[in-house]
């Protein structure tokens, strides 16, 4: 939806067109089926409302009275700012940071895993006191 204030600046009559077909032709007579146009207004601003129904790309507006004095380009985007609702799929976007996560996980996972076995000593055998002071021999690699 667009919404024009038009007022004539000038005291003379005008009236806004929009060629949305394209044809470049400013009369009305597409008018209001394909050319969007206002009333014909004057030096009291109207306000002039219409639905863009038109293909994104850049389209000439006239003023019917005055065509070629009056006109400019009129573009419409592909997506009208703050009104769209743009569907996100938030899975597709958290999915390859899940992923990643996972392997760093893996990966701190693995070198803890290997620095730990790697640091601890192997030992074949060693000699503990136990609470009475007799020391016991134990053969580590022979549970
Ligand atoms: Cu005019």
């Amino acid at each position: 939806m667009v919404a024009l204030g038009l007022r004539s600046g000038d005291g003379a009559p005008h009236q806004f067109l929009l060629d949305g077909d394209n044809d470049g032709v400013a009369d009305t007579a597409n008018c209001p089926t394909m050319d969007p146009c206002s009333t014909t207004f004057s030096t009291t601003t109207i306000t002039y409302t219409f639905t863009i129904n038109l293909a994104a790309g850049t389209y000439t507006y006239y003023c019917t009275v005055h065509p070629t004095s009056m006109l400019g380009a009129f573009t419409v985007s592909p997506v009208s700012v703050g009104a769209a609702t743009i569907p996100v799929n938030k899975l597709a976007l958290v999915a390859p940071y899940v992923v990643f996560a996972g392997l760093v996980v893996a990966l701190i996972g693995t070198i803890v895993y290997f620095a730990h076995f790697s640091r601890r000593p192997k030992t074949i055998c060693s000699f503990s006191p136990n609470a009475s002071s007799i020391y016991q021999f134990r053969d580590h690699s022979n549970p």
